[in-house]
């Protein structure tokens, strides 16, 4: 008679250790992988520039209010207009305005520098640095705890017209 376990064989009590909570293992499994965002769940949201146009692929996407949030601003290594890019959130409402600030921002011999094109303003909520053709750059912030549609914008000069979208807080 063969007493010994074939190596990875499970014993008994761990076998039933295993029964007992898989089913919660599993639960656990499927409430992360659902669409429903919660609220203690990081929201992680890849932006991408496009590689022509200034424009973002992605227009718009939802959050809870006060979610952890966590963006990654691409910029193509293939990028046609080979541009840096920004991305900015700020307050309901003030899109043109901060918008007209990066435009003016071009007076500023550091604004393209160490200002990483950010516009000197109280209506940006959340700034990334530049991110350069090829590159990336990773923006986490917690989303504001008032519902309402925060726009965000790429405030390198000329830019922001078109290449902006909406955070739908809820
Ligand atoms: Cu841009």
């Amino acid at each position: 008679m063969v007493s010994d376990k074939l190596p990875g064989q499970v014993s008994y009590p761990l076998h039933n250790l295993m029964k007992k909570f898989l089913p919660g293992l599993v639960v656990a499994t499927l409430a992360t992988s659902s669409l429903t965002v919660v609220a203690d769940e990081v929201a992680e949201v890849k932006i991408t520039a496009d590689k022509v146009q200034f424009v973002f692929d992605v227009k718009e996407f939802t959050v809870n209010a006060g979610q952890k949030v966590k963006i990654t601003l691409v910029n193509p290594e293939d990028s046609v207009t080979r541009q840096p890019h920004n991305i900015l959130f700020v307050k309901p409402g003030t899109k043109d305005t901060v918008g007209m600030a990066a435009n003016a921002g071009l007076s500023d011999p550091e604004f393209l520098t160490t200002k990483h094109a950010v516009p000197d303003s109280d209506d940006v909520l959340f700034s990334s640095m530049l991110a350069q053709p090829g590159g990336e750059e990773i923006l986490e912030f917690t989303a504001p705890s008032e519902p309402g549609d925060y726009p965000y914008l790429c405030t390198y000069p000329g830019h922001w017209a078109i290449m902006n979208g909406v955070m739908k807080v809820k």
